[in-house]
């Protein structure tokens, strides 16, 4: 029986703190049963996981980039953790009103059950079913809190005793500990079998990749130096640059909008090749390993990188060549833009020329010798030397459309990053690292890495203070399409603070822009410098 209970709650301290235990408890279990439930759908369809996406996309651009340059990539942990403090918030809301009036808790419930399936059903790449977590955690967290409201305030029938806190404290406790337990089991145990059904890993592991038909190229090595024969070289064997030519895939930056890594199953996995093609093409995990791969040193960064930012890493991707396949789909030569989406619904948009201009430009399906890892796209993602990662390096990709930039915005573009996006010259300062105290006259190495893919850079500069632009030593790399990691061998020359500068120059001999600009919306220019004190 669904009666009010006007006034029935003693406005006590007891009595509050009860309620508020009441609403945390039914939306404790509304979480934990969603969890659970989305454990038999999908992950994405956890209803907090929803609500968290559908945040993502209505946030306003310049809240999301003020949000990423305050939390960097903890930015996932610090918007689970929003939603989890509005949800407490709420659910103790919830909780005082059901003690006044059991209808209006219940509306409360049905309106978060509401907001969760909404977030699901309007999620990119939406199932049908994806709205099942958020109703089913809903009526389960409205029994919860009828049978507590009940024990508590006591039913029309049976009414609380005048005096005493609650109507019937052992089906109060009963209720209480089942919802506790519902909550608790529910989201751990949900979370637990989520990762049995649907990790990857085990997949992955099974994974043989053949090997490429055209290699890397080797490492800069040693060798390769020595037959440079510049004397410099030896500062690289020596170690002295502090970032490794290689970025391991652990070490790698990650950059995407999943707050739940997607576990796709490469045995089941296609990409569809459609839109402006003569032939569309459907190609199975299976089908891209039979082709010719091929492997090659590519630097992947961020548009949102800072100057001396590390949203940049180096690696060599193993997969199959975007131009054959698309000559082979037959695409139109008014496609001038390559829509590819993951299986979340990301958009990313390519410029069909650059893609097709003779450039490495990949699906690829490795990453240092290894298949890419859950977090970097795992089966394949895109990767396009020369373009920053936001209009080329798609992850988990299950559609590529050839289309035109005029009809269609992909995700970033809409929140007004531009169109085309060419990497910037950039160069950036490692070492010393920290830039701790040095002494006067004792030589130290200052070094770090400076890149233009596909364009390559010719020169790097040191300045120190405001004095003359020195010249740095630069390591071979097998291609333009990587970073160069340089080293200056300075000796201090007085005590106190000082000022280093790196300034690089393309291929053509152009010099990095010196203006100090944000990343938005093409990416920042500026030359990083850092403070060093010599003792
Ligand atoms: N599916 C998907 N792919 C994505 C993104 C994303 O949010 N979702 N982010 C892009 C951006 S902005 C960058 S910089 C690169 C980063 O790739 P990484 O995380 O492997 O370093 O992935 C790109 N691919
Ligand atoms: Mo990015």
């Amino acid at each position: 029986m669904l009666g009010d209970h006007e006034g029935m709650t003693p406005p006590t301290a007891r009595g509050l703190g009860l309620s508020a235990l009441v609403g945390l408890l039914a939306a404790g279990v509304a979480v934990g049963v969603g969890e659970l439930v989305a454990a038999l759908v999908r992950p994405a369809a956890s209803p907090v996981i929803a609500v968290g996406n559908r945040f993502i996309v209505l946030t306003p651009e310049p809240v999301k980039r003020w949000a990423i340059k305050q939390f960097g990539t903890s930015d996932k942990a610090v918007l689970l953790g929003g939603i989890y403090t509005v949800l407490a918030v709420l659910a103790v809301l919830i909780g005082l009103l059901a003690l006044r009036s059991l209808r209006l808790g219940l509306a409360g419930i049905a309106l978060l059950g509401a907001i969760g399936s909404y977030c699901a059903l309007t999620a990119n790449a939406a199932h049908g079913s994806d709205v099942v977590p958020s109703l089913v955690g809903a009526l389960a967290a409205m029994a919860v809190l009828v049978v507590l409201v009940r024990s508590v305030a006591g039913t029309d029938v049976e009414p609380r005793p005048a005096g005493q806190l609650l109507a019937d404290r052992r089906r109060f406790l009963r209720g209480g500990l089942a919802g506790a337990g519902l909550a608790v089991f529910g989201g751990i145990g949900g979370r637990a079998l989520q990762r049995r059904r649907f990790d990857a890993a085990a997949a992955r592991a099974a994974i043989r990749l053949p090997e490429p038909v055209s290699g890397p190229g080797p490492l800069p090595s040693a060798s390769a130096q020595a037959a440079g024969g510049t004397s410099g070289a030896n500062n690289f064997d020596r170690g002295l640059t502090s970032v490794p030519f290689r970025t391991p895939a652990d070490r790698f930056y990650r950059i995407d909008t999943a707050l739940r890594v997607p576990q796709l199953d490469p045995t089941t996995w296609k990409l569809r090749i459609t839109g402006m093609v003569e032939r569309p093409l459907t190609l199975s995990f299976a089908d891209l390993l039979a082709r010719p791969l091929v492997e090659r040193w590519i630097t992947l960064a961020c548009v949102s990188n800072e100057v001396g930012g590390e949203l940049i890493g180096n690696a060599t991707f193993r997969g199959v060549l975007l131009a054959d396949l698309l000559r082979e789909a037959g695409i139109s030569p008014q496609a001038d833009q390559l829509v590819a989406s993951s299986s979340d619904g990301m958009t990313i948009g390519s410029p069909t020329a650059v893609v097709m201009d003779g450039r490495d430009a990949m699906l690829a399906v490795g990453m240092n010798g290894e298949p890419l890892t859950t977090e970097h796209g795992f089966p394949v993602r895109m990767v396009v030397p020369g373009l920053y990662g936001y209009v080329s390096a798609c992850k988990w990709i299950t559609e590529l459309r050839a289309t035109t930039f005029a009809d269609f915005q992909a995700y970033w573009v809409r929140g007004g990053w531009t169109a085309r996006g060419p990497v910037k010259l950039s160069s950036r300062i490692d070492r010393p690292v920290p830039p701790g105290a040095l002494r006067v006259g004792s030589t130290v190495p200052v070094a770090g890495v400076a890149w233009d893919q596909h364009v390559g850079v010719s020169r790097v500069q040191v300045q120190v203070d405001d004095g003359p632009w020195r010249e740095a030593t630069l390591a071979p790399v097998p291609s333009t399409d990587t970073w160069r990691q340089w080293v200056y061998l300075w000796t201090p020359e007085s005590a106190g603070e000082h000022r280093l500068r790196v300034r690089a120059f393309d291929g053509a001999g152009v010099g990095q822009v010196e203006v100090e600009t944000d990343p938005f919306p093409s990416g920042a220019t500026g030359l990083h410098s850092v403070r060093v004190l010599v003792r």
